[in-house]
């Protein structure tokens, strides 16, 4: 007890450094405006931050933890001033994976000294009064206070405690938004709860255990065989339609979980989507494509409907792969002289959009702070709205142009929180119940894009636009599976085949000649949007998974779940059965040996993509 109470009073520059990095970050998340979203679990994490960097500091003798001082603090106040300063103009916060955007320093420079303030230079008036504490410390000094095994002795107890309080934080966070350290889709949040060092000391390991340990060697003859597949699968040669539509913009529009179902359905009588089914008789629909997101939701289906790969198999793609070379949509649009905007009036760092848009090769991205915010529905601004100042905003763009529109109002969990929708339909027993809340904020947003195709048309768009609409993936929890039963087949239950041939989403493509039309079957799924495109616009990506589906009607769609899907086969990975579509009928998996091998090395050349980055290769 004694010694105890020896090292605790030994070391009382270590409890002033506790204070200072406490203070600073504390107000680094005051300066970030984060403090709204932060509970009391926020000063455990902050604390506990303090703490752990405390206990390094420990071990120094009293001289080297002068200097070791002086340079944890300083390294410190770095990072939080970074961070405070590059929300202030990307509004989100730094993470290890911006290293690898070689273009954001040169971005950024110019604006640096614009962006700094004053009061910035708080992070670092400590600098002066720290060395006159340490003189007066000197002075005051027990003669043995170097000693290991004291030192040790408040290494270890700073080091336990930061760790719990810590970790608190994690587990308070991790009970808030379950999941959220997974897939990181809220950079902010996370701050806001664990504080800025926590949240980096996270990222960090997340980036060393992706970029440094994880990495299974891959060498010179892998890289070019992988490259080389992607290359000879996408060499077709006479395509229909190759070309026909540049010039004419192109405005693709992903619909929050607009699942397939509600398309040509009525509820009680009604019309879910009168204005969808109205455009659907003039457009090209795909009535058999599927979503093939996974753990990053809408980032994920605006990720495999731009670059045509598949989603990262664990966390978000958005999140860890933002720093790749990407050649994607938006990128060879650009190429041949269109500009390009993506408009989602959501916080900007949400799934760490900011940096992904940039890498994509979005000229433009149109966030929450770009709309004037005057009418919520949902999750944030009212689609109505949205579309309403989209349809502004491209009246001013230099055409052509590629403008990729990303809806809001029917996020889950649907609810109607302004109480302006509750009669927009009669739900009839799904009333009260999140699957009647759903249907009500389809019909919604279906309003809206009936208000979106007047605009269009009036605005002269319309007429030189080819428009897209597709929903990003499921509405419909498995838990209420039943409800799904009740709608589409009028039975209580669904078997595992109708469950997975549902997990389908709206998709039509309406050209400005109404040349294209009608009702394609092809098994499709959100992989194939950037390959029909292209070809419509002359592109010829050669570094796409999915195919161009005006060319090719062999349907084949695969998810990360592990199911696929063919025009006439779905494997279903839950009961390990490959079945036959039109009858569920099992069919012998070895006879079909060719579908599981095609599955295996379409997830493992998205995979090798994806994760060696083997875009780059290429500049060399
Ligand atoms: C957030 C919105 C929702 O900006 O796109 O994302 P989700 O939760 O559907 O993945
Ligand atoms: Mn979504």
């Amino acid at each position: 007890m004694e010694k105890l109470k020896l090292s605790l009073k030994l070391l009382p520059d270590v409890y002033l450094f506790v204070l200072i990095i406490f203070i600073k970050t504390l107000s680094a998340n005051v300066a970030m405006k984060l403090v709204y979203q932060s509970t009391f679990y926020t000063l455990f994490g902050i604390l506990g931050s303090s703490l752990i960097f405390a206990s390094i500091l420990s071990l120094f003798k009293f001289k080297t933890r002068y200097i070791a001082f002086y340079i944890f603090d300083f390294l410190i106040s770095l990072i939080l001033l970074t961070d405070i300063v590059y929300n202030r103009y990307f509004l989100d916060v730094t993470s290890a994976a911006l290293i690898k955007q070689a273009g954001l320093v040169g971005e950024v420079k110019d604006s640096v000294f614009a962006l700094l303030k004053p009061w910035d230079l708080f992070y670092f008036v400590d600098f002066i009064f720290i060395s006159l504490f340490y003189k007066y410390f000197k002075r005051n000094l027990v003669e043995n206070e170097t000693k290991l095994t004291k030192r040790l002795t408040s290494f270890a107890m700073l080091v336990i405690l930061g760790l719990t309080f810590s970790y608190q934080s994690v587990k308070a966070l991790d009970r808030r938004q379950p999941g959220i350290l997974k897939t990181m889709y809220d950079k902010k949040y996370i701050v806001s709860n664990i504080g800025n060092i926590n949240f980096h000391a996270f990222d960090l390991y997340n980036f060393i255990k992706r970029n440094v340990l994880n990495i299974k060697k891959i060498d010179e003859k892998e890289i070019k065989e992988t490259l080389k597949w992607f290359e000879d699968k996408n060499a077709n040669k006479n395509k229909n339609y190759f070309g026909e539509y540049r010039g004419k913009n192109l405005i693709v529009v992903q619909l929050e979980a607009f699942q397939g179902f509600v398309l040509e359905r009525k509820i009680n009588g009604q019309e879910l989507t009168p204005n969808l089914n109205k455009l659907a008789k003039d457009s090209l629909v795909f009535e058999n494509y599927y979503y093939q997101t996974a753990w990053g939701g809408t980032s994920d289906a605006e990720f495999l409907s731009n670059v045509s790969l598949l989603p990262a198999r664990d966390g978000s793609v958005y999140y860890q792969y933002a720093g790749n070379k990407y050649n994607a949509l938006p990128k060879e649009l650009k190429g041949i002289g269109y500009s390009t905007a993506v408009m989602h009036a959501n916080r900007p760092g949400f799934w760490n959009r900011t940096n992904m848009y940039r890498a994509l090769g979005f000229d433009k991205y149109e966030s929450e702070k770009d709309f004037n915010i005057d009418e919520i529905q949902g999750m944030g601004l009212s689609d109505k709205s949205f579309f309403k100042q989209a349809v502004e905003k491209m009246k001013s763009y230099d055409k052509p142009f590629y403008s990729f529109l990303i809806t809001l109002s029917s996020h889950f969990p649907y609810k109607d929180y302004q109480n302006k929708i509750a009669k927009i339909i009669n739900v009839g027993e799904f009333e009260g119940d999140v699957v009647g809340d759903y249907l009500k904020a389809v019909k919604y947003t279906d309003e809206a894009v009936g208000l979106f195709i007047d605009e269009l048309k009036r605005s002269g768009l319309w007429d030189n636009s080819i428009v897209v609409f597709y929903g990003d993936h499921a509405a419909i929890p498995y838990e209420k599976r039943s409800s799904l039963a009740k709608i589409i087949y009028g039975k209580d239950d669904l078997t595992t085949l109708e469950w997975v041939t549902n997990q389908k989403v709206v998709m039509m493509i309406h050209f400005p000649d109404e040349r294209i039309k009608g009702i394609d079957k092809t098994t499709a799924g959100q992989m194939d949007l950037y390959p029909t495109l292209a070809n419509l616009y002359g592109i010829e990506p050669k570094y796409v998974l999915g195919r161009d589906l005006l060319n090719q009607k062999d349907g084949f769609i695969l998810t990360r779940e592990g199911n696929f899907v063919t025009n006439k086969y779905a494997y279903l990975k839950s009961s390990d059965k490959l079945v036959e579509l039109k009858n569920g009928k099992e069919a012998d998996k070895e006879k079909f040996k060719y579908l599981f091998d095609k599955y295996k090395t379409y997830f493992d050349m998205s995979n090798k993509m994806i994760e060696y980055d083997l875009l780059r290769y290429l500049e060399r």
